[in-house]
C-alpha cells in the first residue's frame, strides 16, 4: 500500500497550487461579490492543461485522470471554490464524451472543451426532478424526416450554462418507456429553439452561473446521440459517479483552505495577553479540524484510486462526497467561530467560505441522496 503521490503528481499540484495562489486568490472575492463567471480565468486553465484532464493528447486534453481531477479542484478550491466547480463541473463534459462518443463527435466536440477554453455543461435536473432524476420530462423525439431530434422541456439549475458551449443533455427519446426511454444528447450553444432563462441568485459559489436552459422546438442532427439510446440515465448516473469524487476535492480542499486561515489567525489573534493558540478550547477545535479533513482527504483519494483502477466505485463515491461535504461545512463552522466576529466581516474571506461550503452537500446529489446510494450498496435494495 502506498499513500503518496507519483513525482509527477506532486509537481503537477506544486502548479496547481501555484495557479490558484496566483490566478484565482486575486480575484476570488471579486468574482463572489459580482456574482460573475472568471472568464479569464477558466481560458488560464485551458492554457495549462486543466480544462482537459482525463482526455488523452491526442484530442487536446492533458491526460491524467481522476487522482490529477482531485488534486487540481481541491487545490483551487482552498481558495476560490467557484472556480473548483467551474473546473470540475466542466470536466463531466469532456470526459463523458470522450469515453463514449463516437469517434466525429470527437473530433467535433474534444478540442475546443480541452485546449480551446469552451465550457462544457451536464444538464439533468428539471423543476420537477431532482433528487428524483428519473422523472424527467424534457423529450427528444426523433423526426425521422429530417433525421433530427426535436427537443423540448425545461432543464433548471445547471452549473454554467448561461456560459457553455456544448451540453450533455437528458432527455425521453421514447417518453412511454419513462426512465428506460433517456438518451443524452449534445446540443450547442447557439443552436435554434435554445435559450437561457433565469440565471440564479445564490447563496454562494457566486462566480459560478447557474442557468436555467429551455427547449422549444430545438433541433439537433440524430448523430448527437451520445452512447446508446435508451441508456442516458445509466449514463447520468455513471457520470455523476465521477463528479460526486470531484464535489469531495471541493469539499477537501475548502476545509484545508478554512484550517489554512484558522491557523494563521490563531497565531497572530492576541486575548487576555496571549495568541489565542495558547488557548485549549482552541486547540481542540483546530486538532478536530485537522483529524476531520485528512480522514475526508484519504476517502476521496481511495475513491479517485477505484475509479482509476477501473473498479466499481459508486459506493465510495458517494461515500467521500457524504463525509467531505459534511466535514467542510463543520470545518467552515468553527474556523468561523475561531475568527469570531472578523471571521463575519465580507472583508475576510471565511465569510464567503463559509457560505460556499453549503452547496456541497446539495449538488451533484443531496447527502440523503448519497445515504440511498451506500445504504443500498451496503444492505441491498
Ligand atoms: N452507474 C450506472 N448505472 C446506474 C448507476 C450508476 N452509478 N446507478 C443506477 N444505475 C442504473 C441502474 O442499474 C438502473 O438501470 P437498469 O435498469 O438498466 O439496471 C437504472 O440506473 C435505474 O436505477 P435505480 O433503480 O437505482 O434508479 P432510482 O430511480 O431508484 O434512482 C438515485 C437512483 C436516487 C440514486 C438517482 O436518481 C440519483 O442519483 N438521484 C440524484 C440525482 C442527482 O445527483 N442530481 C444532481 C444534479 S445532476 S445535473
Amino acid at each position: 500500500m502506498d499513500f503518496s503521490l507519483t513525482r509527477e503528481q506532486e509537481m503537477f499540484q506544486k502548479m496547481c497550487r501555484q495557479f490558484a495562489e496566483n490566478e484565482l486568490e486575486p480575484v476570488a472575492a471579486e468574482v463572489d461579490r459580482t456574482h460573475s463567471f472568471p472568464e479569464e480565468n477558466f481560458k488560464k486553465m485551458a492554457a495549462v492543461g486543466l480544462t482537459g484532464i482525463g482526455v488523452p493528447e491526442a484530442y487536446g486534453g492533458s491526460g491524467g485522470g481522476p487522482v490529477e481531477k482531485v488534486i487540481a479542484v481541491s487545490e483551487f478550491a482552498r481558495h476560490c471554490l467557484a472556480s473548483a466547480a467551474i473546473l470540475s463541473i466542466h470536466l463531466i463534459c469532456p470526459q463523458t464524451i470522450y469515453h463514449l462518443g463516437t469517434e466525429a463527435q470527437k473530433e467535433k466536440y474534444l478540442r475546443k472543451l480541452t485546449e480551446g477554453g469552451c465550457l462544457g455543461a451536464f444538464a439533468l435536473t428539471e423543476p420537477n426532478a431532482g433528487s428524483d432524476a428519473g422523472s424527467a420530462s424534457t423529450t427528444a423525439i426523433l423526426d425521422k424526416e429530417t433525421n433530427e431530434y426535436v427537443l423540448n422541456g425545461t432543464k433548471c439549475f445547471i452549473s454554467g450554462g448561461s456560459r457553455a458551449e456544448v451540453f450533455i443533455i437528458f432527455a425521453l427519446t421514447n417518453p412511454a418507456k419513462g426512465l428506460k426511454g433517456m438518451s443524452a444528447i449534445l446540443v450547442e450553444k447557439g443552436t435554434p429553439g435554445f435559450s437561457i432563462g433565469k440565471i440564479e441568485e445564490k447563496m454562494g459559489l457566486g462566480g459560478s452561473e447557474t442557468a436555467e436552459l429551455i427547449f422549444e422546438d430545438c433541433r439537433v442532427p440524430a448523430e448527437n446521440l451520445l452512447g446508446a439510446e435508451g441508456k442516458g440515465f445509466n449514463i447520468a448516473m455513471a457520470a455523476l459517479d465521477g463528479a460526486r469524487i470531484g464535489v469531495g476535492a471541493q469539499a477537501i480542499g475548502i476545509a484545508e483552505g478554512a484550517i489554512d486561515l484558522s491557523v494563521k489567525y490563531v497565531h497572530e489573534r492576541v486575548q487576555f495577553g496571549k495568541p489565542i493558540a495558547v488557548l485549549q478550547g482552541i486547540q481542540w477545535y483546530i486538532a478536530d479540524m485537522a483529524t476531520k479533513t485528512e480522514a475526508a482527504k484519504w476517502l476521496v483519494y481511495y475513491a479517485a484510486y477505484l475509479e482509476e483502477a477501473g473498479k466499481p466505485f459508486s459506493k465510495e463515491a458517494a461515500m467521500c462526497k457524504l463525509n467531505a461535504s459534511e466535514n467542510a461545512r463543520f470545518v467552515t463552522n468553527l474556523a468561523m467561530q475561531i475568527h469570531g466576529g472578523y471571521g463575519y466581516m465580507k472583508d475576510y474571506p471565511l465569510e464567503r467560505m463559509y457560505r460556499d461550503a453549503k452547496i456541497t452537500e446539495i449538488y451533484e446529489g443531496t447527502s440523503e441522496i448519497h445515504k440511498v446510494v451506500i445504504s443500498r450498496a451496503v444492505i441491498g435494495k
